[in-house]
């Protein structure tokens, strides 16, 4: 660091990033004529996209290094999110609103010849994961630096990310999303490298005291590269870290000795190994493949971030008992599991621990949060493939079971089955890490992420764990999701509404102040007010659906939306198989009859894995229904059924502030917890969805008069699976019928959905679309009821949002830090904050 006399010299000169409207405009135009090296003369909406970023990045590097600074010098206990997905969106929008400059960052824009608008959507979406994981992560983030906790994120750099999808003749289409082109959000730490070993062999030997010691030596060596995207917290000058992760052949550009004796090609094809590591993220959403390939990325990760936090602990001299005083670990799914056998290996290997007190720091660091029950989600790795990737890991693995098991025949001597069902090593055929068990027996809490979802796995997956650590480790966070984007940035003027019944913005900081609102649910001059932003979010959604699918949608109908990934546990099938009950109801009606109904528009989105076909063949049938339908001059306005291409994060920002009610349908017990259904009720909009993951407490918070339920209970399911495979099982008629017209060849090529079709028919229905399927289609009558009911219907969804408080991740963040990280807050002096907008 700069010797003491000169640092007044620095002081001086220290980067501060603008705080006016002038500040700003020289900012973009500098970054324009000098980083861009263009002019007013060939500045285009990229460019000064590209120069609002750059000014804005600048100023939160400021408050990141002060961030930064302020926590190394209080020497606290800082948190460590690990997620292999962060679906982060666009940064310019959250980056103004967060600082509070967006009016200047408007006026400056306009001053310089550009609508805000315009800039902000020239935007690629970050779009580092797939679904609801990834997200819960990247409001995490947002809540973490909102309330000041001191917490990095780290994650991998794909260099593609989720793909992008195109519906060709109704089918999904993957492109992939190369989003790095220019990224002006990220800083690359090129100092900050870390060497990452594969393969090799383990020696084991005896150091100078006579102690047996083992060493991971050979194999070959992939290079970590650092890339720092800063965090700003909302209304607070803390600006917290994402470091990721992108891979880099040890060997530089190329290996120069293979080059020299011309072995060009090897050369090159070694860097482009190394490479693939961070390439691509895997689009599987609960669904576990096995690939060597995620397994490496997994490695490679985990790896590096616990070099990097391991580095930063030894800094500061303390002791290692001290470490879990230090370092909390957070475990988003077992995706980064390893970190708990790379945690032991370095304290054994390199620090020279003794085992119990290299694990009593191990088991005290992590906390884990397990997303599923799906058995097809859980992961699993094959021991050859581990032996062979890892092999000093695996050892370590086989150590932590034996002492493990050892123990659990200690406390239960007498039930012989236990130690197989608990086993973090299955022996299967090949054998198979458990990495979920890995992950348990490696933390010290283990959560879920709704009420029924943590129940659940006490009582299914992980109920012999709760019998040998006792229920205490077991505990639940319900998910929340940040108001700062999912409001306030999604939907502006309901955003601005509410701030000025609510005295301001405060509500974004504390979500419980929506219940000031409860007061207007019968306010007339409000409720005017609140039904024509629904309304105009609408017509900004039908401009959206006519410019992408060239249907015209009629505003005033009811929005009925489905936007998620697409699988069979969440029931899309269900959605459009009820849209056919529909139009079938609809082309039995005489015209008379057609004129008491309610018009409906019902709108999907999502993405279906690469590989899964099924899902595929769900959207293929959602497109194909729509080309019918949409073209009946019998149904009109009455039903038209929309596909949306390639749904994001930043489309889900138009789509959700546009519903009148969306669907969160799964299979009683399947769905952990989803958090689009707390997103479209903040939004005002009402939800048709079944008991299950958090639609149950938020029934709980918003009264059950407020939501419309339907289907089958988690305790049910299991009888009437059995009851379908070894009993009878009618089809329900309305789906039978349904069926029939599917199999006529009315939605094309009926060969095409036959799997579909067979799956409820013939094989065992295991998602109860059949079971379920009367009392969602009478449900959906009573949606068209209340709908009809347009000033009780409003009244509805206001007392709904007043009541929402409970879902952000503010609360659920606050709920980690005191019951699983013990972690305090460390807010900026009040200095620090100058500057901020308000
Ligand atoms: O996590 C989802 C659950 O399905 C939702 O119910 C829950 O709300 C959210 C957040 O807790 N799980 C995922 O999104 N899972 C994945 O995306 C995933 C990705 C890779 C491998 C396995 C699962």
């Amino acid at each position: 660091s700069i010797p003491e006399p000169q640092r007044e010299a620095w002081k001086k000169f220290a980067a501060k990033g603008f705080r006016t409207q002038e500040d700003f405009e020289k900012e973009v135009v500098r970054h324009v004529e000098t980083t861009l090296a263009r002019s007013m003369f060939n500045c285009d909406e990229t460019a000064a996209y590209a120069a609002a970023s750059l000014a804005f990045r600048d100023r939160l590097i400021t408050q990141w290094n002060r961030t930064q600074q302020r926590q190394t010098f209080a020497d606290g206990k800082r948190v460590y999110y690990l997620s292999l997905e962060f679906l982060m969106g666009r940064a310019l929008d959250n980056a103004m609103l967060n600082v509070g400059l967006k009016d200047v960052a408007k006026a400056g824009l306009q001053d310089l010849g550009f609508r805000i608008e315009d800039i902000i959507n020239q935007e690629h979406d970050a779009a580092l994961g797939n679904g609801g994981l990834g997200r819960l992560a990247a409001c995490f983030l947002d809540s973490l630096a909102s309330l000041n906790y001191p917490a990095w994120g780290y994650g991998l750099r794909y260099r593609y990310g989720i793909f992008k999808q195109e519906i060709v003749d109704g089918y999904q289409v993957e492109v992939p999303d190369y989003w790095l082109d220019f990224n002006p959000w990220e800083f690359p730490r090129h100092d900050v490298v870390v060497d990452i070993q594969f393969y090799g062999h383990v020696r084991k030997f005896q150091d100078t005291q006579g102690k047996q010691c083992s060493s991971w030596e050979g194999g070959e060596i992939v290079k970590a590269v650092a890339y720092d995207v800063p965090i700003p917290g909302f209304d607070t000058a803390a600006t917290n870290n994402l470091r990721l992760w992108s891979s880099k052949a040890a060997s530089g550009e190329f290996d120069f000795q293979k080059f020299n004796s011309g072995d060009y090609e090897s050369s090159v094809a070694d860097q482009q190994r190394a490479e693939t590591i961070s390439a691509v993220l895997y689009p599987n959403d609960n669904l576990d493949r096995g690939k060597e390939l995620r397994l490496k990325q997994q490695y490679f990760w985990v790896a590096a971030s616990l070099y990097d936090i391991v580095r930063r602990f030894k800094k500061s001299k303390r002791a290692w008992s001290e470490f879990p005083d230090q370092v909390a670990i957070q475990l988003n799914d077992t995706h980064p599991t390893l970190a708990v056998v790379e945690l032991q290996r370095i304290l054994l290997d390199l620090e020279g621990l003794e085992w119990d007190e290299a694990w009593s720091i191990v088991s005290k660091t992590f906390g884990y949060t397990n997303h599923t029950v799906l058995p097809e989600a859980l992961e699993k790795w094959s021991v050859p493939l581990f032996q062979n990737l890892l092999p000093r890991h695996l050892q370590i693995i086989y150590e932590i079971n034996l002492y493990f098991l050892q123990s659990v025949e200690r406390k239960f001597p007498k039930d012989r089955d236990i130690l197989a069902r608990v086993s973090i090593i299955e022996e299967s055929q090949p054998k198979m890490v458990r990495m979920a068990f890995l992950a348990i027996v490696g933390s010290h809490k283990v959560n879920g992420v709704a009420e029924l979802h943590s129940d659940l796995i006490k009582t299914t997956i992980f109920k012999d764990f709760v019998k040998i650590f006792g229920p205490d480790k077991f505990t639940n966070v319900t998910n929340g999701i940040t108001p700062r984007r999912w409001l306030h940035q999604a939907n502006p003027r309901l955003s601005e509404l509410i701030a000025s019944k609510t005295g301001g913005l405060g509500f974004l900081k504390d979500l419980n102040i929506l219940n000031d609102l409860e007061k207007y649910a019968d306010d007339k001059e409000f409720k005017k007010e609140w039904a024509e932003i629904k309304y105009a979010n609408k017509v900004q959604l039908a401009k959206h659906i006519k410019s992408t699918t060239g249907v015209t949608v009629n505003p005033s109908a009811l929005f009925d939306i489905q936007v998620k990934r697409i699988h069979e546990y969440k029931r899309q099938q269900m959605n459009i198989f009820g849209c056919i009950h529909r139009y079938l109801t609809i082309k039995s009606m005489t015209p008379e009859e057609r004129k008491k109904l309610a018009p409906r528009v019902s709108i999907f989105g999502g993405k279906a894995a690469p590989g899964y076909w099924m899902a595929k063949t769900i959207i293929h049938l959602i497109n194909n229904v729509g080309a019918v339908i949409n073209k009946d001059p019998d149904v009109g306005d009455l039903l038209k059924v929309i596909f949306l291409e390639d749904y994001n994060v930043s489309k889900a920002e138009i789509i959700i502030p546009a519903s009148d009610i969306s669907e969160h349908i799964s299979t009683a017990g399947t769905e952990a917890s989803g958090t689009s259904n707390m997103k479209f009720v903040l939004n005002g909009g009402l939800i048709i969805g079944t008991c299950d993951g958090a639609n149950i407490e938020i029934t709980r918070e918003i009264g059950e008069n407020n939501i419309f339920l339907f289907g089958n209970l988690a305790e049910d399911v299991e009888d009437l699976r059995h009851a379908h495979n070894y009993g009878s099982h009618t089809l329900d008629p309305d789906l039978a019928k349904v069926f029939e017209e599917i199999k006529k060849g009315t939605f094309g090529d009926a060969g095409a959905f036959s799997a579909l079709v067979g799956a409820i028919e013939d094989h065992g229905d295991y998602y109860l679309v059949s079971d379920d399927f009367h009392s969602y289609n009478q449900t959906q009558t009573l949606v068209d009821e209340a709908y009809k009911n347009q000033d009780e219907w409003v009244s509805k969804c206001i007392i709904s949002v007043a009541r929402m408080g409970f879902f952000s991740s503010d609360r659920c963040i606050n709920e980690y830090a005191e019951s699983i990280w013990n972690v305090e807050p460390l807010a900026p002096e009040k200095g620090e904050t100058d500057g901020l907008g308000k």
